[in-house]
């Protein structure tokens, strides 16, 4: 990592040429197939297109793009000539591309038709912008096209002179207050993460065949369905449209995917489905705590386990996981080799293993800092340290449990109480679907657990019901623990992904 040229195009891509790996498969999506040959060109191509319009090293390029074989012609064709990708999440709303597009500046963004009416409404907010390019699709009389002016380039190209602690890309991270932050990522960061987490967790090799049901614009789908199976020249399988039970457990059926990346909500929504693994030696998990019940249903239906871990936008990937063989119920395991944690106190001092306190993460794939936004950054971005705002404890053999984010804990009567082992405990009980536990105020306008609980179907959400489940976890978890109140509904609100959104519940709660 000095100043040496490196160039993460060159690592992930033209590698595997010089390597004799030109023919191995490295994407399928849908009709499409690609070899790591053909993906080197396309890369080139789209690279020497984005030069072609006066793209240089540092300008910033956004792509708006479903999961597809454009997505990492795209991704390393920006990055090749050293001008930096910005991955946008595919389910805001206008307003917010208007935000990401003048916050980033953004010179060009790389969109799909389909994504077209959503940047529409916003064309003329947008200050920076010089040009949207369609790479997919029809092309309106105010856009490019850039997929025929692709396809009219040379098929060679240099890597641009760029140096390991170059910017690469950025993802938007958001936290619960304020605007999304531009977080910018350095070309060794993808490295890191896929000789760390991919090669001692995953074990990868190029016999793999990946499968994210997380699209690629999150930090957790790039991992998943870029730069991992792009490491050592393994394919990855693209599903563009709508992720459900049913499309996921198509694309298992059909592509054979040996590594599948889920979520827990889609784990356990899959558990209520017709499916089968064959051909997947491996189910990982993140984005929000895999709850030991969804784990247990898993292993004893399909014999395979479920490899919990956290990662984070800022940290680029997992930084702590299970190992795929010693998986723990409700524990999110020890620091991939390579990462290191720590557990603290408001002040920053550690806490003793047991006792509950902030996650601290150290590795070199570290967002190095949030675009123009210098609270934030030195907020978040502790020197060599990551402040997570997740909470932990750690036991007495190095695991470790996650209990919540800082500011969705729970402190009734003076404890911290974790809403993630209510909702588990809840959740255990025959009648209950889904479950989500935020903090409400009593009489005296204290904090206490309330739930709110989405049926099995066959139940009636009678009173007596509530009782018999709020029984069920005071005889389960500590007495001071249980919901004071239950509240039966249709649907929790959900991102999405599939993510709970607390915060609409907590609105509910004061409306
Ligand atoms: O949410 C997570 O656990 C995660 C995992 C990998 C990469 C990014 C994220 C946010």
């Amino acid at each position: 990592k000095d100043q040496a040229i490196f160039n993460a195009a060159s690592f992930f891509i033209d590698r595997h040429l010089e390597e004799g790996r030109g023919n191995n498969l490295a994407v399928i999506s849908g009709e499409h197939r690609m070899t790591y040959a053909e993906m080197a060109s396309g890369v080139n191509r789209f690279g020497n297109a984005l030069k072609s319009l006066g793209l240089r090293m540092e300008d910033r390029v956004a792509l708006l793009l479903p999961d597809s074989e454009t997505y990492p012609q795209a991704f390393f064709g920006a990055v090749k000539i050293g001008a930096v990708p910005i991955c946008l999440n595919t389910l805001m709303r206008p307003k917010d591309y208007a935000y990401f597009l003048n916050d980033s500046r953004a010179r060009v963004v790389m969109v799909d038709e389909s994504l077209l009416p959503v940047l529409e409404p916003v064309r003329d907010q947008l200050k920076y912008l010089e040009r949207l390019l369609v790479v997919d699709g029809e092309v309106p009389d105010y856009a490019f096209d850039f997929a025929a002016l692709a396809d009219s380039q040379s098929a060679e190209l240099e890597c641009a002179p760029t140096c390991a602690d170059d910017v690469c890309f950025w993802l938007y991270s958001s936290g619960s207050t304020g605007y999304p932050k531009g977080t910018v990522h350095l070309h060794h960061d993808m490295v890191f993460a896929s000789e760390t987490y991919a090669r001692s967790i995953l074990n990868i090799t190029e016999r793999d065949r990946c499968f994210s049901a997380a699209k690629l614009f999150f930090a957790y789908g790039l991992g998943n369905g870029l730069y991992f199976p792009f490491s050592v020249g393994a394919s990855v399988v693209y599903l563009g449209g709508r992720v459900t039970p049913e499309s996921v457990f198509d694309v298992i059926a059909r592509y054979r995917p040996t590594l599948y990346f889920g979520v827990p909500t889609l784990y356990g929504t899959m558990l209520e489905a017709e499916g089968s693994l064959e051909g997947v030696r491996m189910c990982v998990s993140a984005g929000e705590a895999l709850p030991a019940d969804i784990l247990r249903r898993w292993k004893d239906r399909f014999g395979i386990g479920i490899t919990d871990g956290i990662g984070s936008t800022e940290m680029a990937h997992i930084f702590i996981s299970n190992d795929g063989i010693d998986i723990r119920p409700g524990c999110t395991g020890k620091p991939v080799p390579g990462y290191e944690a720590r557990i603290v106190d408001e002040n920053f001092q550690d806490v003793p293993d047991g006792e509950i306190g902030t996650l601290l993460a150290k590795g070199d794939s570290a967002a190095a800092f949030y675009w123009n936004k210098h609270e934030k950054t030195k907020e978040t971005m502790m020197g060599e340290w990551i402040n997570t705002g997740d909470k932990f404890y750690r036991d007495d053999e190095g695991y470790y449990y996650y209990v919540g984010r800082s500011n969705d804990m729970l402190k009734v009567g003076g404890i911290w109480v974790s809403p993630i082992e209510v909702e588990s405990c809840v959740i255990e009980h025959p009648a209950v679907l889904e479950c989500a536990v935020i903090g409400a105020r009593d009489m005296e306008g204290l904090i206490k657990p309330k739930a709110y609980v989405v049926l099995r179907e066959g139940y009636n959400p009678t009173p007596e019901l509530a009782r018999e489940i709020q029984v069920f976890v005071k005889t389960s978890l500590a007495h001071y623990k249980y919901p004071r109140w239950l509240e039966f509904v249709e649907e929790l609100p959900k991102t999405k992904t599939g993510k709970i959104m607390r915060y609409m519940l907590k609105q509910w709660e004061t409306e």
